[in-house]
């Protein structure tokens, strides 16, 4: 998969790209993450991504051209049609609190692609010509607001990447895991046995195997009415 960003801030873009399982993940070659500046595809003296909104208001709103321009570069340098659309397997994805709320059907979703270009805003928003002229599919990652794309952009990433082929290093972690049952995660516990008094539950220390099962489940089960009955409904 590739990933391109584009960024007012690739520098937070490349840090992430470098480290934990997302910068193995990179070195193996299974996942290229490219940050483009939004600022390289300016022409003006003082390199200006944002202007003043039309109408009045308060803040400052990101111009059109270097953001068009943006696109249209890494379309290009991407191997998709030179005509600035999209191949199928690409998508791009504008985040902003506007937008889908991303949860892992999503994350699931999008790691079938085989390229996103992630546009990340700054200031109080995109002018609104970039939704017409790029239809963008929209993506918030929830209800607060953030100073800019970037952060929504690497979790975004960090959910996707770490379900592509060969990203774990065991392969069945991900499907284990809080959500992917639609359900939260049963207590862990790992050596020692017996910490400061509070010892680890018999049942996992017994080798049978289908008591475990049985017991992760109820657990389980327990854990998600207690904490998000939501996920229950349905
Ligand atoms: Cl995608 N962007 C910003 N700026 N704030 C957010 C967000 C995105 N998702 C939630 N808050």
């Amino acid at each position: 998969m590739r990933i391109d960003v584009l960024t007012l801030f690739p520098a937070l873009i490349d840090a992430f790209a470098e480290t934990s399982i997302v910068g193995r993940a990179c070195a193996a070659e299974l996942v290229s993450i490219v940050p483009t500046d939004i600022r390289d595809f300016t022409y003006d003296n003082h390199r200006s991504v944002d202007d003043k909104p039309f109408g009045g208001g308060p803040g400052m709103v990101m111009s059109c051209g270097p953001v068009f321009e943006a696109f249209e570069h890494v379309v290009r340098q991407g191997g998709d049609a030179a005509d600035s659309k999209l191949d199928p397997g690409s998508e791009l994805i504008m985040l902003t609190p506007q937008g889908e709320k991303f949860d892992q059907t999503l994350a699931k979703e999008l790691s079938q692609r085989q390229r996103l270009i992630l546009l990340c805003g700054h200031y109080e928003g995109f002018d609104e010509r970039i939704r017409e002229g790029l239809s963008p599919r929209e993506i918030s990652i929830g209800d607060y607001v953030l100073t800019g794309g970037e952060l929504a952009a690497m979790v975004l990433m960090d959910a996707v990447i770490r379900m592509l082929p060969g990203v774990l290093g065991n392969e069945l972690s991900a499907d284990d895991e809080s959500f992917a049952s639609g359900m939260l995660e049963y207590p862990q516990y790992t050596r020692p046995r017996e910490f400061r008094g509070l010892s680890v539950p018999e049942v996992l220390l017994s080798g049978d195997h289908s008591k475990i099962l049985e017991w992760r489940r109820a657990q389980s089960l327990k854990r998600t009415e207690l904490r998000r009955p939501d996920l229950l409904n349905g």
